[in-house]
């Protein structure tokens, strides 16, 4: 076969060229980890992480990855073996690697008995999660677990689980019944707390299924729930990505990823079953990941929601379009050193200022077209942890929150669909109903969309919403954004 045609696959290996090819021999390794949420972060993190821990360490800690709901990735990977590559991509030039991490993968929506037997298989003692905010289907405020039908059919019948508690909860069931060893259940996810909110989310979910005691016990005595912070800038692949790889690789991968370069992991040392080495891979273990999940959350993921709400109300397609527009770069900076820095105590040794440069110079790397509208959705799940947490802090240490606020108002702005030039923006939200409902029930002003925005209280805390200084502040910021748009209040504003 001549190079350029085939498909990724074991067979295609020798062919690849010699610096592409993965760490570890795919295939020789067993499984170890179950990981639910298939999708381009975990390709270029986790498994990433694991193959090269492997490599190092050795260990069976072979991935099945598991994809809750979407079938095409399943039968891709299915069809390359488990394969896929990454592209590690900068203005400095760009190397792919394929990954031999995968020891095999799932398709949960037509097949939950399989993914529940493998939870409940003794070689498993790990399960990781990326599966986005929304599918832990909590309250961002509370935390408490939403009553959506399909969750109370998975907990309350017999039926297949369909949804990511009712995964959870019917193979740990099957785990404690097998008496399968324990197992650490490990959020990659951006929430707050993530290991605790897992943790809420799976006792919960025991509790709405009344499952009998003994297996309560048997969660609470051999169950993990590791914090972690997770960091990687992986935009969902296009087409440019996949003619990339192919490129570099002589052969088709059609689930192929591209990745800034920068990557990191920081990790709750707290693995009953043991672990991959992740340190020789570069991951910090530590006994606490809070002080670092709220560096990323509030200096990387908030700036991040703030340039995509920006940039796509002034028409930039891509993040780095956005960092582009004349004098948001300075406003980014000082929304990091005003009230991001203020607002919590960073891990040891850390300058929130000199981790927000480097964010900045990471979303301006022009080789990742991060879309906008990809940063911007299900903002009802993300602006909790990345932004109001951040307000939350500052008000009770009797601050104001100048920028903070600024990054409401564009959010309250962009719900609304409309961007500065009046081109439609969608809104992707597993909220977006309630936020419609409540934009209509009151006047299309910059007060009346602050009183309905501030009046979804599982987004916003009460006494955020009953700070009158902040209303006035998100008020202020979505009047100059009306009247003048992104532009002139951003210069108005530096
Ligand atoms: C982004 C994140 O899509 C988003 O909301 O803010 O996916 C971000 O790219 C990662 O968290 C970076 O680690």
């Amino acid at each position: 076969m001549t190079v350029g045609t085939g498909q990724l696959g074991l067979g295609a290996l020798r062919r690849l060229p010699e610096a592409s090819r993965p760490l570890v021999r795919p295939g020789t390794v067993d499984v170890g980890i179950v990981h639910l949420g298939l999708g381009a972060f975990h390709r270029a993190h986790q498994a990433v992480y694991t193959e090269a821990a492997m490599a190092r360490s050795g260990g069976d800690w072979g991935i099945v990855g598991v994809a809750p709901r979407s079938t095409g990735l399943v039968t891709t990977l299915a069809a390359q073996d488990g394969l896929f590559s990454v592209t590690t991509t900068s203005a400095e030039g760009s190397h792919t690697q394929v990954v031999g991490a995968l020891a095999g993968v799932r398709h949960a929506a037509s097949d939950p008995a399989a993914v529940v037997a493998l939870l409940a298989d003794p070689r498993v003692r790990v399960v990781t999660l990326t599966v986005t905010e929304k599918a832990y289907q909590l309250d961002p405020v509370s935390g408490r677990l939403r009553p959506d039908p399909e969750v109370v059919a998975d907990l309350t019948t017999d039926r297949p689980p369909c949804t990511v508690p009712g995964l959870l909860v019917r193979g740990l069931l099957a785990r404690a019944a097998a008496d399968a060893g324990p197992v650490a259940l490990v959020s990659c996810d951006n929430l707050p707390a993530n290991g605790r909110r897992l943790r809420g989310l799976v006792e919960q979910s025991l509790t709405y299924a009344r499952v009998p005691d003994r297996a309560v016990a048997w969660v609470a005595a051999c169950v993990t729930f590791p914090g972690t912070m997770v960091d990687r800038i992986v935009p969902a692949s296009t087409e440019e990505t996949l003619a990339e790889a192919r490129r570099a690789l002589g052969v088709a991968d059609l689930a192929a990823v591209a990745a800034e370069p920068y990557t990191q992991w920081v990790i709750e040392d707290v693995f009953p079953g043991g672990r991959p080495d992740w340190g020789a891979a570069g991951a910090v273990l530590t006994d606490d990941a809070g002080s670092w999940e709220r560096l990323k959350l509030r200096a990387l993921n908030g700036v991040h929601s703030a340039a995509a709400y920006l940039g796509a109300l002034a028409g930039r397609e891509t993040i780095a379009d956005a960092l582009a527009l004349p004098h948001l770069e300075p406003v980014l900076r000082r929304l990091v050193a005003e009230d991001v820095a203020a607002s919590f105590t960073p891990p040891d040794r850390v300058s929130v200022v000199d981790y927000g440069d480097q964010v900045l110079a990471r979303f301006a790397n022009p080789a990742i077209r991060h879309r906008a509208i990809q940063v911007a959705m299900d903002g009802s799940q993300k602006l909790p942890q990345r932004v109001l947490h951040t307000i939350a802090d500052l008000r009770a240490a009797g601050r104001d929150a100048r920028w903070a606020t600024l990054v409401v108002a564009a959010w309250m702005r962009f719900v609304r669909g409309r961007a500065d030039d009046g081109t439609a923006l969608p809104l992707d939200d597993p909220l977006a109903e309630r936020i419609r409902a409540a934009l209509a029930a009151h006047p299309d002003t910059p007060a009346g969309v602050t009183e309905a925005l501030f009046g979804l209280t599982e987004v916003f805390p009460a006494e955020l919403g009953g700070d009158e200084e902040v209303r006035a502040a998100v008020t202020g910021w979505l009047t100059d954004l009306d009247r003048h748009g992104v532009a002139a209040t951003l210069a108005g504003a530096a």
